[in-house]
């Protein structure tokens, strides 16, 4: 083994502006006391730093500066607010400069300005508006425009506007669209939590008259919503709130917005809906509608509608946007004529239509599937979701792409085309919440790789602001088993804590006042039929599970403060289901091992191992991470009250689903897997079911013998008891039930079932079937962290784990991450037994690295780190490796 460093040169130290909380743009944020962080870059090794000072001034009055001086310590994610609160509507430039060994600081960062939207709900002065509309169900579900126009005085130095709905909408000013979002406001818990956002429209308001318009859909709030058919589900009306907020030179503030004045009507889009699709009438389009003058006198009032004002949040983490658009690939005619356009990915979004001059009042039919099945549009897996969008000509040329839907396609059907149909005339516009992607992650093999693209697939069609267990069918829900079985992986591509800080509010918000966790969120009763579950094994420990990972990987222990009722009260829910004897003996039903490789098509709860050995895990595992927070928040008389329940409960597990030499009671690799994973085994059973589970991989074949929950921890479990080279026959296998038989079959997304699609290229048989499902996609947490090697050590990355897994079956791979500390890398080449790894730390972090060759670790500081080492032919993953998350 060697190290080394790069040779000493002069390193200029530089600081990335400030970033507060878990904001992309800090706008229109719902936090008083906003923390700040920042990154420091530099070549310097080894640097640390050492202190830091913060400047806060009103950009308004430049001369009041506040500086915290000199202040001593490491601390650089998430530092408290360290001026005055801020109230309602301030505005507050940040920037900060560093002091590493050296005397001398750093540059003052760019500035970063922040400002806060209302914090105090009395300030909402405008008026929630409904426009009339046809019922549900007579006359479709068309969307509507509302339009109100106001005087604005002069001088106008800052606007800010202000929106949300019940429903879907787009915001208008003058003629212009405001913001880029999508589906705004997006679903949260509405009746508690319904988001607000502020966009900066300075340049687009004027002196004299102004025109707003919102053009407003069902979205989730009145749309088709799961799986039988409901709409209404939150409302029958549609409505909407804008508020408009302007400063002028002299002083004053002018504030307007929808009230009672404002007037609707039915435009253009006739139907829009989440499932179903969208059908644009080009000929009822009213150019003007959103300027100034444009003469509304045969629209309708609207009616004000009550609400409190108290229930409106800011966000958290960024909106919906498109992120790209994608080129056809293909256009072909399908066994019975049809016409099918290809565009080589399966993803979420809607075509943008280059719309020709064809007959008025011809119709353009465009029906989406993720599948072809025996070369014609596979739909049947998307059950009752139309996913069928229309337009209708006026003889004009035009751009269309629908405004509130999203389908889950890579194949799209089109009919009525007038003339011959050409790839340049459709585009798929792929849409999702605007998360930052952090983590990178490439081999030697290609397989593995477009894998790996995969589950990157799959999380950007599945986390459109809510993260969704599938995002085609009639269904689209938050199931919480699969963000749970997920969320390490998903913080390993993307930044999901501000998203997910609002979705655990969400969380909590519908939790049930006995702390039970419902099994998707935001909760809706969509389904009438559904039997009342109780505490869900592995469903409800999203509530634990996901505040821990976010914590883990961003540093951030607020969440843990802010979700701790919400994850007591899970985990005592949990444990009344359990009993006093642990044993689940109430019974009832419980997804189980969801969709194990050996289960019937139609029995997807039917894993080899009962449910009640799952949740005992899992109630462990929960258990265990509540004492670990309260460990973190200093509450000392939980942590020894949840660490006796985790001991118990673990005791129980290996009592009553553990021979005492460590054979599972109930053979599978999940039994295996979750024993080992959660840390329930004696060290004598431990080592036994390392080997035990090996030969159950062995005995299935190498192929995947487990579902949702035992999937992610499988290989893991394996490399974790000196069994890596099993890990990787598993992971590798092509064959069905396996992660590459997907890839083998054309894949481009996750699938739901190990065999959503059948070797003869049939989709499965069974009522649920979705070819964008991200929950067996958990295997890349185990590519990132054991492959690549690269983990958290520490909360938020202040120390990292380095401990790649190399395999004879490949010559080379990278990982990298944006840490909140900057930049890691790990790249290894595996060449016949000669092993070499070259790590980057960032500044004022340390790692641990863990050679193949089975050698203590060794710690090194920031830099650029290169190692080798021998391994043994076949040996390299056999070395035991500590489980890094125990
Ligand atoms: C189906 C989906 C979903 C899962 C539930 C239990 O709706 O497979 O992903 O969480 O079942």
């Amino acid at each position: 083994m060697s190290t080394s460093a790069h040779p000493v040169a002069i390193h200029p130290v530089t600081v990335r502006p400030v970033t507060v909380e878990h904001h992309r743009e800090p706008l229109g944020i719902g936090q008083e006391r906003p923390r700040l962080s920042w990154v420091v870059d530099t070549g310097e090794p080894g640097w640390v730093q050492h202190a830091h000072e913060i400047e806060v001034t009103d950009p308004d009055h430049p001369g009041e500066r506040f500086r915290t001086g000199r202040v001593d310590g490491a601390e650089q994610v998430l530092v408290p607010w360290p001026a005055a609160p801020l109230g309602s509507r301030e505005r507050r430039s940040v920037r900060v400069r560093v002091w590493g060994p050296a005397q001398e600081p750093s540059a003052w960062s760019e500035p970063t300005v922040l400002e806060t939207g209302l914090l105090d709900a009395g300030l909402w002065q405008a008026r929630v508006v409904a426009p009339v509309l046809p019922p549900a169900g007579e006359g479709g579900e068309p969307a509507a425009l509302l339009r109100g126009e106001v005087q604005l005085p002069g001088g106008v130095v800052r606007a800010r506007v202000r929106a949300t709905a019940h429903g879907v909408m787009t915001l208008h000013l003058n003629g212009a669209p405001v913001g880029e979002d999508v589906l705004h406001p997006g679903w949260t818990s509405y009746a508690t939590r319904l988001r607000y956002r502020t966009w900066d429209v300075t340049d687009l308001v004027r002196e004299g008259r102004n025109a707003l318009g919102v053009h407003l859909a069902d979205g989730w709030w009145r749309g088709y919503l799961g799986f039988a058919g409901l709409r209404d589900v939150y409302g029958e009306r549609t409505a909407a709130l804008v508020q408009l907020e302007v400063d002028h030179a002299d002083g004053t503030r002018t504030v307007v917005g929808t009230d009672a004045s404002w007037r609707s009507t039915l435009g253009p889009v006739t139907r829009a809906d989440l499932y179903t699709g969208e059908t644009f009438d080009a000929r009822r389009r009213l150019d003007g509608w959103d300027s100034p003058g444009f003469d509304d006198a045969g629209w309708d009032a609207v009616t004000v509608e009550p609400f409190d004002t108290a229930t409106l949040v800011a966000p958290d983490g960024p909106p919906v946007r498109r992120q790209e658009s994608l080129r056809a690939v293909g256009i072909t005619t399908s066994p019975s004529g049809r016409t099918i356009v290809d565009f080589g990915q399966n993803l979420v979004g809607r075509l943008r239509v280059r719309v020709p001059a064809g007959e008025p009042g011809s119709v353009i039919t465009l029906r989406h599937a993720e599948v072809l099945e025996h070369g014609e549009l596979g739909v049947r897996s998307l059950r009752a979701a139309r996913a069928t969008d229309e337009v209708v000509l006026d003889g004009r040329e035009f751009t269309w792409e629908p405004e509130f839907t999203l389908h889950g396609f890579r194949y799209a059907e089109v009919t009525g085309w007038p003339g011959e149909l050409t790839a340049d005339a459709l585009e798929a516009v792929v849409v999702h919440t605007d998360l930052r992607r952090l983590g990178e992650f490439e081999t030697s093999d290609p397989l593995l790789n477009r894998l790996h693209e995969n589950v990157l697939w799959s999380m950007r069609g599945n986390f459109v602001d809510v993260p969704t267990d599938c995002p085609q069918r009639d269904e689209r829900l938050g199931w919480t088993g699969d963000l749970q079985v997920f969320a390490p992986t998903a913080a390993y591509l993307h930044d999901t804590t501000g998203m997910l800080t609002g979705w655990l509010a969400d969380l909590a918000a519908d939790q049930h006042p006995d702390g039970n966790v419902p099994v998707y969120v935001p909760w809706a009763d969509v389904d009438p039929n559904l039997p009342p579950l109780g505490a869900e094994a592995g469903w409800g420990d999203a509530a634990t599970v996901v505040p821990w990972t976010l914590y883990e990987r961003s540093g951030d222990a607020g969440i843990l403060r802010r979700q701790w009722r919400s994850m007591t009260a899970w985990v005592d829910a949990f444990a009344a289901r359990a009993g006093e004897e642990l044993d689940f003996a109430s019974g009832g039903f419980s997804f189980g091992d969801w969709l194990d490789a050996a289960a019937p098509d139609d029995q997807p709860w039917a894993a080899r191992l009962p449910w009640q050995a799952v949740a005992t895990a899992y109630l462990a595992r929960s258990a265990q991470i509540v004492r670990d927070t309260a460990r973190v928040l200093g509450e000392d008389e939980a942590q020894q009250r949840y660490g006796e329940l985790a001991d118990r409960v673990a005791q129980r597990f290996r009592t009553e689903y553990v021979t005492p030499s460590g054979r599972a009671a109930f053979p599978s690799q999940t039994a295996h897997a979750l024993g080992l994973a959660f840390g329930l085994l004696d060290p004598a059973q431990r080592e036994r079911a390392g080997e035990l589970l090996a030969q159950q991989v062995a005995a299935d074949g190498y192929h995947v013998g487990s579902g949702f929950l035992g999937t992610p921890l499988v290989c893991d479990a394996l490399a974790d008891t000196g069994h890596g080279a099993t890990a990787w026959r598993l992971l590798l296998q092509t064959e069905c039930p396996s992660w590459l038989y997907a890839v083998t079959m054309g894949a481009t997304t996750i699938w739901e079932r190990w065999n959503s699609m059948l070797p003869d290229g049939s989709i499965n048989p069974g009522s649920m079937t979705s070819f964008n499902h991200y929950a067996f996609g958990a295997v890349a947490d185990f590519l990132h962290r054991r492959v690549g090697g690269l983990a958290p050590a520490a909360p938020g990355y202040r120390r990292l784990r380095i401990a790649p897994l190399p395999d004879p079956a490949l010559t080379w791979a990278r990982t990298a991450h944006e840490t909140p500390y900057g930049r890691a890398a790990v790249s290894w080449t595996l060449d016949g037994e000669e092993f070499t790894l070259e790590v980057v730390v960032p500044p004022s972090t340390q790692a641990d690295v863990h050679l193949p060759d089975g050698s203590p670790p060794t710690t090194v500081a920031a830099g650029v780190h290169r190692f080798t080492c021998t391994v043994r032919a076949g040996a390299a993953a056999e070395a035991p490796a500590a489980f890094a998350g125990s």
